[in-house]
C-alpha cells in the first residue's frame, strides 16, 4: 500500500482523527519546547562541527583576497588572529564555523623550519582526538601571474600532504594559457588537486575579466572534508550553494533515518514527544547550514506554526492513527507499532518544505524573520507530498 492510499484512508477520518491529533502535537511542541529546545538547538549548532583550514603561500599571492571571497564576513580582514605557533595565526569570527590557519614566514628562507612546525601542530592536534581541533585541509596559494615555482613550494606542498589533504590554488589566473598550471601539477603530485582561481575581477585595458573558480574550489574542498566538518565549511562559504543544499540534504537525511528509528519503536501516549525533538534539531540545524538567524524564540515560533497548522507530525500520528483503527490486518503495522517509513517521510517532506521556504524567500529578497518564514513554511508544508 503506497503512502498515497493511506493519506486517502486518513482524509476520510481526518474529522475524527483531526482534533485530538493536533491537540496533543501542540502540547508535544510545547513540552519539547520547554524541556529540550535549548539543549536541541545548542545540539544542532554543535553538530555543524568546525572546518579547519590552512592558507599558505608567500606574501602578496592574494591568500587574503581568497579568504574574504570565498567565506561570510570578510574573515581575515576583519576576523580575530590569534597567534597559534611562531608562523601561524588563527583567524576566526564569532558565529562562523571555519577557522583559517594564515602561515607567515614562508619566504624568510627558513621554510623547512617553517614545515616542521606545522606538521608538529597538525600532529600535536590529531592526537587530541578532538575532531574539531584538527586541521582538516590546506590550500596553498600560488600565483598564476608570477608563473614561478619555487622548490620551496613543492617541497612544501609535497611534504604537508603526507599529513593533510592540500589543494593547490593558482591565484590571479587571468589568462587562458595552462603551461604554468601543467607545470604545477606535474611538480606537486601529492596534492589532490591544482586549481585555477580568480578571486577578484581584474580589470584590464580592454575590459574586465569576472572571478572565477572559487565554486570548484569549494566543490572540491567539500569532498576532501571529513564528514563533522562538511556543513561548517557549507555554512560559511559563500560562492556555491550546490554545496549548501548537499549539506542540507545531509541534514535532513540524518533526520530522517533518525525519526525512521523512533518511529519503528512501539508507539508511547506521547510519541509526538519523541518525533518533535528530531525534526525541532533538523530545523535548527537547516537555520544553522544556511544561515538563517535563528534563535530559540525563532524555532519555537516556526514549530509551533507547523504544528499548530497542520503539522508533519501531526499527519505522521493521523496516518498511524488511521492505520491502527482501520487496517490493523494490512500487516504494515504490529501491535501499535508507528512504519519507520512513514516517519522518515514525513520528516524529510518537512525538511524539504522549510528548505524550500527559505531558498523562495531568499530568491524574492524577503527578511528571513520568523514570521515571513514561518507563513512560507506553513504554505509549503500544505503542498509537501508525503510519497
Ligand atoms: N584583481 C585581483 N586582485 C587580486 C586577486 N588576488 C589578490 N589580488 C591583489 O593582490 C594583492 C595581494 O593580495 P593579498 O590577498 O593581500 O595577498 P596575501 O599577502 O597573500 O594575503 C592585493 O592588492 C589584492 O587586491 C584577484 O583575484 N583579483
Ligand atoms: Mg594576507
Amino acid at each position: 500500500m503506497g503512502i498515497k492510499n493511506i493519506i486517502n484512508i486518513i482524509k476520510d477520518v481526518k474529522a475524527v482523527q483531526k482534533q485530538p491529533a493536533i491537540q496533543n502535537i501542540s502540547d508535544a511542541a510545547k513540552n519539547a519546547n520547554s524541556l529540550n529546545l535549548k539543549a536541541l538547538v545548542e545540539a544542532a549548532l554543535e553538530k555543524i562541527g568546525h572546518a579547519n583550514i590552512i592558507v599558505a603561500g608567500k606574501t602578496g599571492v592574494g591568500k587574503s583576497t581568497l579568504v574574504n571571497a570565498v567565506f561570510q564576513g570578510n574573515l581575515a580582514e576583519t576576523g580575530v588572529g590569534r597567534p597559534v605557533t611562531q608562523n601561524m595565526k588563527e583567524y576566526s569570527k564569532e558565529g562562523e564555523p571555519v577557522h583559517i590557519f594564515d602561515t607567515k614566514g614562508f619566504e624568510l628562507g627558513n621554510y623547512k623550519e617553517v614545515i616542521k612546525e606545522l606538521k608538529g601542530e597538525i600532529n600535536r592536534r590529531k592526537q587530541l582526538g578532538d575532531p574539531k581541533e584538527q586541521i582538516h585541509l590546506g590550500w596553498f596559494c600560488i600565483s598564476n601571474d608570477g608563473k614561478r615555482l619555487e622548490s620551496a613550494e613543492t617541497e612544501f606542498i609535497n611534504e604537508l600532504s603526507k599529513e593533510i589533504p592540500i589543494v593547490v590554488v593558482l591565484t590571479k589566473t587571468v589568462d587562458t594559457k595552462l603551461d604554468f598550471y601543467n607545470l604545477v601539477k606535474n611538480e606537486t603530485p601529492k596534492a589532490t588537486n591544482v586549481i585555477r582561481v580568480l578571486a577578484l575581477p581584474y580589470e584590464t585595458p580592454i575590459g574586465t575579466i569576472p572571478a572565477f573558480g572559487l565554486d570548484e574550489l569549494i566543490d572540491h574542498s567539500y569532498e576532501l572534508m571529513p564528514d563533522i566538518a562538511k556543513a561548517a565549511l557549507a555554512s560559511s562559504q559563500k560562492v556555491n550553494t550546490q554545496i549548501t543544499k548537499k549539506a542540507v540534504d545531509k541534514v535532513i537525511a540524518i533526520a530522517a533515518a533518525s525519526a525512521a528509528t523512533i518511529g519503528a519503536t512501539p508507539i508511547p501516549f506521547s510519541d509526538a514527544v519523541l518525533l518533535a525533538p528530531v525534526q525541532i534539531g533538523m530545523i535548527a540545524s537547516i537555520c544553522k547550514v544556511m544561515k538563517v538567524p535563528a534563535d530559540k524564540q525563532f524555532i519555537t515560533t516556526l514549530v509551533s506554526s507547523a504544528a499548530g497548522v497542520m503539522g508533519a507530525t501531526a499527519t505522521g500520528r493521523t496516518i498511524v492513527r488511521g492505520l491502527i483503527k482501520l487496517i490493523p490486518e494490512a500487516g504494515l503495522i504490529i501491535g501499535g507499532t508507528i512504519s519507520a517509513a512513514t516517519a522518515g517521510i514525513v520528516t524529510s517532506g518537512m525538511g524539504y518544505a522549510f528548505y524550500n521556504s527559505i531558498r523562495l524567500l531568499q530568491g524574492q529578497g524577503i527578511d528571513l524573520n520568523a514570521a515571513n518564514l514561518s507563513k512560507e513554511f506553513t504554505e509549503q508544508l500544505k503542498k509537501t507530498k508525503l510519497k
